[in-house]
Parts: C-alpha cells; structure tokens; sequence
C-alpha cells in the first residue's frame, strides 16, 4: 500500500494540465469520491491498527497534496487570458464584417447588362434633364399626344421646353446621332413620370431600352433576342408570347409576355389568373425615327425594345409594392446580396 501511495504521490506531482478539460480530468482522478485517493482511504478500513495509524498519516499528506495542487490548477486556468488551441472550435460559422448589401434594383441591372453585353451589346447613357425634341418628336409622338400634357411629364422649363425624360429613347436619339450604324445598345437609366405614388406607380422609375439598327434587321431578330433574354433571366423553362401593340416610335410593335414564374401558367394573382405576365414594349424602329436619327431608312432597319428594372426585379424576388425600392428601409435591402 505504501508504494501505491508513493507513485500516486509522483503521479500527482508530475500532473500538467493546458485546459479546463485538463483540470476535471485532475479533479476526477484524485479529487472527487470515486478517485484513486478516495479508494486508498477505502483501503486502509481493512488495514491493522498500527498500519492505520501510520498509513493514515501519508494519506491525509497526499490528499491534501492534491487539493493543494487543485486549488493552484483552477487559479492558474481561471486567471489564464490565452485560449489554447483545444478551446478553439473551428467548426462554427464565421462572423462575417457587416458590410452594405447590393440594391436589388442594381442586381437586376447588373444582370441585364451581363446578358446583352454577351449578346454584342453596348450600355450607352444620356441626359436625365432632356429638350422636348429629344424626349418626344424625334421619336415620332404627335404635337398633341397626351404624355406631353403637365399631368404626365415633370417640365422644368416651358417654351422651349425642357423636362425630365419619361423613358430612356432620348439616349437612343442621341446615339443615332452620333454613331452609324451598326448599333447595338442599351441604355439603362432614371425615368420620370407624374404620377401619384403607391404600390404600383411612382413619380420615378427605371428602364433598360435597347436599339439594334443593322442592313436586314428584322423582326425575328427581336424576337429571338428577347426570347434568349427572358430564358436567361427567368429561367430555361420561360415560355414568351408577343401581343400587338402600339408606340408613336415603332411599327410594327409588340408587347413581350413570358409564361408565369409564380404558378407556371396555373393562374394567381401575379399574372391576374392569365398566366402571363408583361415584361417589355418593343417593335421594329419606325422609319421617321430612324431618319430622326440621321440614318436612312431605305439603307438600314432597326429593332427597338424597353423594360422596367422595377418590374423584372418584383418578378424575380417576388416583391409587391414599388414603394420598398426607394424607403431605404435596411430590413429590406439587408436581405439582398452583401458587398464583399
Ligand atoms: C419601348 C418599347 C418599344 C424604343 C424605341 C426607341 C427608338 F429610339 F429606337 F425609337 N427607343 N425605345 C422602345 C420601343 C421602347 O419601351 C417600352
């Protein structure tokens, strides 16, 4: 029993710890009750009288080695500031710099611009503050049409007349001007209009338009353009359907509908139970336009097309009032892809 004593003793002595787990592991081998010291005292019950009073002595010296070397172990761990590397769980997630988040409104532009720019597509820009030339006749709106009137464009100045632009043609007017074709460009941009604000109008937006003048551009080079387009933005299974439709600035003209991405041609409140839903105005150039634009009409034909970012963008993250994109509301825009 003595040598047993003595080589717990050095055991003891000899113990290191580099952790709280140490520590317990220290506690449960010669402190708590079902230790090797507890075990020794169990022991001596069997011993002679004059072995109790002799071993009895070098026990209570180990027990109380031991608690004194506790008692300097719990100090040394608790004062202790480094971390060893056992304490460290490499496994939990990283806490990530809080950083700004992308604007959902510019994550659809930047997406737009990705898809034309493969298609051969510039991204030309222009004047916010337009003249009416510019804004309205160049692209064939008669003297008398009703997006002139007060009630629909902001005017900054009257005679001559100066207003913010209600769509992003002017950029394509100026474009004509200056450059020969081809043409091959979109333009994304602020737009005005003078509405009352709510859910599904507001007194400012965003478009991206897109004008393609080329020898032989024909419709059903716009249609396979926005097709391409609707299936890379939307989806491989997005179906697109053309309507007929009217604009002063192209002829033919035509609506571009794709197939519903909320309930897939079933019916729901997004495409009004139609199972379609309206995502650009487009058309073949019309031939004024062109000559507006300084390119001759019997030389050159041109497909031109526009869109809302604000739309495209409600459809792809299932957004329901205009009104988000421009409250800066942080519980909002936090839920949008972070700047990294
Ligand atoms: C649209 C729809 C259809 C368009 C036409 C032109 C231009 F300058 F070439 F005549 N720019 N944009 C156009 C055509 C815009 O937006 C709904």
């Amino acid at each position: 029993m003595e040598e047993r004593v003595k080589k717990i003793e050095e055991e003891v002595k000899a113990f290191l710890i580099s952790s709280k787990e140490d520590l317990e592991n220290f506690r449960l081998r010669f402190i708590s009750k079902k230790g090797v010291v507890t075990s020794l005292f169990d022991d001596l019950k069997l011993a002679s009288v004059d072995e109790k009073r002799k071993l009895g002595k070098v026990l209570n010296e180990l027990k109380q080695l031991a608690e004194g070397k506790f008692k300097l172990l719990q100090e040394t761990v608790e004062n202790s500031n480094s971390i060893a590397s056992d304490q460290i769980d490499l496994s939990l997630p990283v806490v990530a710099n809080k950083t700004g988040n992308l604007h959902p409104l510019n994550l659809t532009r930047y997406r737009i611009i990705e898809i034309f720019e493969r298609l051969g597509f510039n991204v030309s820009d222009g004047p916010e503050v337009e003249d009416d030339w510019h804004n309205f006749t160049a692209l064939n709106f008669a003297e008398n049409h009703p997006a002139r009137e007060m009630q629909d464009t902001f005017f900054v100045e009257k005679n001559p007349d100066i207003l913010l632009r209600t769509h992003t043609s002017n950029v394509q007017v100026r474009l004509m001007k200056n450059q020969k074709p081809p043409i091959r460009s979109i333009m994304p941009g602020r737009v005005y209009r003078n509405e009352a604000i709510s859910a599904r109008a507001h007194c400012f937006f965003h478009q991206v338009e897109g004008l393609y003048v080329d020898k032989n551009v024909g419709f059903s080079d716009l249609k396979q353009t926005l097709y391409h387009f609707a299936k890379e933005m939307f989806g491989k299974e997005t179906k697109i359907r053309l309507r007929p439709s009217f604009f002063p600035f192209t002829e033919p003209s035509a609506e571009i509908d794709i197939s519903c991405l909320i309930c897939h041609g079933k019916g729901c409140n997004v495409c009004k139970y139609s199972g379609w839903v309206e995502i650009a105005g487009s058309g073949m150039v019309h031939p004024e336009v062109l000559k507006n634009g300084g390119i001759d009409p019997e030389e050159f034909t041109g497909f031109a097309f526009g869109m809302g970012i604000e739309r495209i963008t409600m459809l792809r993250y299932s957004i329901n009032d205009l009104r988000l994109f421009s409250e800066n509301d942080l519980r909002f825009l936090r839920q949008f892809k972070s700047v990294q």
